[in-house]
């Protein structure tokens, strides 16, 4: 049987939906019900009555999917696709830090783990961190934001807020330089740059937009443009020509390929759906507690 047929079998017969970040593999992305960003995707899933989520991407984004459906088995094709900013914090330090700085309200990027989640006030996403902080925390007397430098500032930027700021950030995005973006412009004067605000400062300078990943592929759709310079990971470039076969797609930088969102393909989701593994597994107290990181987000974005 064709691994696809062989999906599609074992989808119905374990009662499952596939998930698939904006930066998996096309083959995955061919195969999901869903292809979005972290949280859109976890939102998707608790909304179905799917007994099983298979997440296609990385670890953190299959433990959000399990917070906000702990009542379904949330499996994860492969154990080893981490998220390397996400690693860049643990707990310990979030209490740490959050005892030298008691006023603060603290503020965590959804690209974090459980664990950490469920120390945070707040959580945001690259799409709606402006907002979060301009309607949710307008009065907190100051704020920590953590993992990513980058997010921060650029979030900073915008709400002319200052954060107490924690060293992380995605080495993906990071490894995209001005210079990738000047090249790519030379070479395509035409095209709008949009860039993911993971990026450095100078590379955010100098986009046209800034924006998410759910975020680009809604700007693509409805701009009047036909030629686009994207910032981010390479792996949108698949959906985004995907829905707009008669625009143009050109990466910042082919190299901003993240080692971890390729591990999966649909080898693993056939085998993750037939021998029902990895199973991401939280205590239940972390689940509640990063719940209401949640839940205060979504109050306000
Ligand atoms: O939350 C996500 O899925 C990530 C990592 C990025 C984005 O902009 O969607
Ligand atoms: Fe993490 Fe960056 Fe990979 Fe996204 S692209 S999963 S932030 S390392």
């Amino acid at each position: 049987m064709r691994v696809e047929e062989e999906i599609k079998k074992l989808k119905k017969e374990r009662n499952a939906v596939i998930l698939a970040h904006n930066y998996q593999l096309p083959e995955v992305q061919d195969i999901a019900d869903f292809v979005g960003d972290s949280l859109g995707l976890s939102m998707e899933a608790s909304k179905t009555d799917a007994q099983v989520i298979v997440f296609c991407g990385v670890f953190f984004m299959a433990e959000t999917a399990k917070i906000l459906s702990p009542q379904k088995v949330v499996l994860i094709p492969e154990q080893e696709a981490g998220c390397p900013m996400a690693d860049m914090i643990t707990a310990s330090q979030l209490i740490d830090l959050k005892k030298r700085h008691p006023e603060a309200t603290t503020l965590c990027y959804v690209n974090t783990k459980a664990e950490v989640k469920a120390e945070c006030d707040f959580c945001c996403t690259s799409a709606n961190a402006t907002q979060v902080v301009e309607k949710g925390l307008s009065s907190a007397p100051a704020i920590i934001f953590v993992p990513d430098q980058y997010l921060a500032s650029y979030v900073a930027q915008q709400t002319k807020r200052e954060f107490i700021i924690w060293p992380g950030y995605c080495p993906v995005h990071a490894a995209i330089r001005e210079e990738d973006v000047e090249r790519a412009r030379e070479l395509h004067p035409q095209a709008e740059v949009l860039a993911h605000p993971e990026c450095r400062p100078e590379v955010t300078d100098l986009a046209d937009q800034v924006l998410s990943t759910e975020g680009m592929c809604r700007y693509v759709k409805s701009s009047p443009g036909d030629e686009f310079i994207i910032g981010t990971e390479v792996g949108i470039l698949y959906r985004l020509q995907k829905e707009n076969p008669t625009k143009h797609f050109y990466p910042a930088s082919e190299e901003a390929i993240c080692p971890d969102m390729k591990k999966i393909n649909q080898e693993k989701v056939a085998v993750a759906l037939r021998e029902m593994k990895y199973e991401v597994q939280l205590p239940p107290s972390i689940i509640q507690k990063a719940a209401l990181s949640i839940e205060r987000m979504l109050q306000f974005s």
